[in-house]
């Protein structure tokens, strides 16, 4: 480590350099150079700070993490400063709040925008990574993080005929920064996951018209967002402290726990009273009720038919709510949305539903959308349509390590790693909650923030130590990827087929279950013991 002091000058190499300025690159950043004094920058894509919530500027996208639970809590100075305005924070005060948090820890001035990673090439000789942007740099590393986000790489369904739609089209992960104009527009939206059920009710305010192309039912509890009272933000500053520790001990990082008890041994009336008070209060804390909901189909099916029940209330056209109600999985074993008056939007007159289960799109024609049985004649197409999540983004990369080794070959039938943090061939290259890792299962900042500290400590560690590489083994991945496997096998996630969590919903992605499903807390103590044991599973090199 110590020959590559003076990183960034013509011709040396960097200590670190990390790709991607969301809240993993930012912690990353500002724990590499001044924490350990190392040479070190952020390469991004984007014109500044953010990240996924530099994107995804969507009508009423929202975080559907507590705002006094999405951010940072390594500094409480930071802490006690910022001010949330909601219960759950819209996509533009997480910019500012990212951005303030870049000011503050004066962290741009480390950080090249508008500089997208084409490729990423170890070389065996130097021990370094040359890496290589879409503006012709070349750039040599002896470490590389990719802080690259899970949600990241949008993904437009290949439905023939888009290139000759007359009107207007956007993907919601790439939205235009000046917005789009519904007013007087018959729009079309693609995708009923939490984003299209976050942008449905706010389109519906101004577009003259808008038809929602439902392929898979989804759940969806209140939100209830609402700003916060004074007496609330005072008690979560007094109380940063037990707050985090809540967040540390759930399975979720979320700050609530889960209940203790289970659906099934819980009296029916008591049982539905429990719900009532949970659709009341809103949010993700539905999906903490019970403890057995995730892991019992029986317990699960009573979630999820009060949920039906409850679209059936709201929703007063009996065939429409029979459409949405349809749900053909498991509550929760997709990513469960919170919405604002989803279900509601229904009601309205220039609201149409279209169920593209029954009749499944056939093209896209100059005029609008054809289904197998009809024609919706459209001036504006907005694909809710998701993400290639958890891989798309690493693998746009073209990232090749020892060998020649090409990730995209390595990962070929899914991706293989340790702990969700190190693939075997490419060594010194770290992923900040990647696949494998319990990541988008939780409230994100909160494994950020793990795999941040704990990357950090291990850089740390190689270089007291006078080491220069670090990689893991297939053995370790194989044993890892079990235990991956154990964790999801235990639960009912992968029991919806279609969701992304599997890659079901990008063409041609090897289905496999994603993310760590054993918990946070588990995690934690299954990467602190790793760390205290001498770095098992890892090969480290002089
Ligand atoms: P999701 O959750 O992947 O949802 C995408 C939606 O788009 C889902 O309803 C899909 O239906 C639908 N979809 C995808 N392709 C098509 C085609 N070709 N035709 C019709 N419908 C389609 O993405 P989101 O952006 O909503 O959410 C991603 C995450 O961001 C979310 O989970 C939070 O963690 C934040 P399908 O279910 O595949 O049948």
């Amino acid at each position: 480590m110590t020959e590559v002091r003076s990183g960034g000058a013509q011709g040396v190499p960097f200590d670190a350099l990390i790709v991607g300025a969301g809240f993993s690159g930012l912690y990353q950043l500002l724990c590499l150079r001044d924490r350990l004094g190392l040479n070190v920058e952020i390469l991004e894509s984007a014109s500044g700070v953010g990240g996924t919530w530099y994107w995804n500027r969507y009508p009423g996208a929202r975080c559907d993490s507590e705002s006094h639970a999405y951010c940072y809590s390594f500094s409480d100075a930071l802490t006690q400063e910022w001010e949330w305005s909601e219960r759950y924070p819209g996509q533009p005060e997480i910019l500012r709040y990212l951005d303030h948090v870049a000011e503050r820890f004066d962290l741009k001035r480390s950080i090249r925008f508008d500089t997208r990673v084409t490729g990423a090439t170890y070389d065996e000789e130097s021990r370094l990574w040359e890496v290589t942007t879409a503006g012709g740099e070349r750039l040599s590393t002896r470490f590389l993080v990719a802080a690259v986000g899970c949600l990241s790489s949008a993904n437009v369904p290949d439905i023939p005929g888009l290139a000759s739609f007359a009107g207007r089209w956007y993907h919601t992960g790439e939205w235009p920064h000046g917005g789009v104009d519904f007013g007087g527009a018959r729009v079309g939206l693609v995708g009923t996951g939490s984003t299209g059920i976050q942008a449905a009710p706010v389109i519906a305010e101004t577009a003259a018209h808008l038809t929602v192309f439902q392929r898979t039912a989804n759940y969806s509890v209140p939100a209830r967002n609402a700003p916060l009272t004074q007496e609330f933000r005072r008690y979560a500053k007094e109380h940063a402290a037990d707050i985090r520790r809540t967040m540390h001990t759930s399975y979720n990082a979320h700050p609530f726990l889960i209940s203790d008890r289970r659906a099934v041994d819980t009296p029916q009336k008591e049982r539905e009273a429990i719900y009532e008070a949970a659709w009341a209060k809103g949010g993700l804390q539905f999906r903490a009720t019970f403890r057995d909901l995730l892991s019992d189909p029986a317990a699960n099916e009573t979630a999820a038919t009060f949920i039906k029940n409850k679209i059936r209330e709201i929703v007063k056209d009996p065939l429409t709510a029979e459409k949405l109600a349809a749900i053909d999985h498991p509550y929760a074993a997709k990513r469960p949305p919170i919405d604002t008056g989803y279900f509601e939007t229904f009601n309205r007159d220039n609201v149409t539903l279209v169920d593209v289960r029954a009749t499944p799109i056939e093209r896209i024609t100059p005029e609008g959308i054809r289904t197998r049985d009809a024609e919706y004649p459209l001036d504006i197409i907005v694909f809710a349509t998701g993400f290639d999540a958890m891989t798309g983004a690493m693998l746009r990369m073209d990232i090749r390590g020892r060998d020649g080794l090409r990730l995209a070959d390595a990962w070929a039938a899914g991706p293989r790693n340790y702990l969700g943090l190190q693939v075997a061939g490419f060594p010194n290259l770290f992923m900040v909650t990647g696949p494998g890792s319990p990541s988008v299962l939780c409230n994100m900042p909160v494994p950020i923030e793990q795999h941040v500290e704990w990357i950090t400590a291990y850089i740390d560690h190689m270089r007291r130590n006078g080491l220069s590489s670090i990689e893991t083994t297939e053995a370790a991945m194989d044993a890892w990827v079990a235990q991956v496997n154990e964790a999801a096998a235990a639960t009912l996630l992968p029991q919806a087929s279609h969701s992304w969590y599997l890659g079901a919903n990008v063409p041609g992605k090897p289905r496999v279950f994603m993310p760590y499903a054993g918990g946070m807390p588990k995690y934690r103590r299954i990467c602190a013991d790793v760390a205290a044991n001498g770095y098992e599973g890892f090969v480290l090199g002089a």
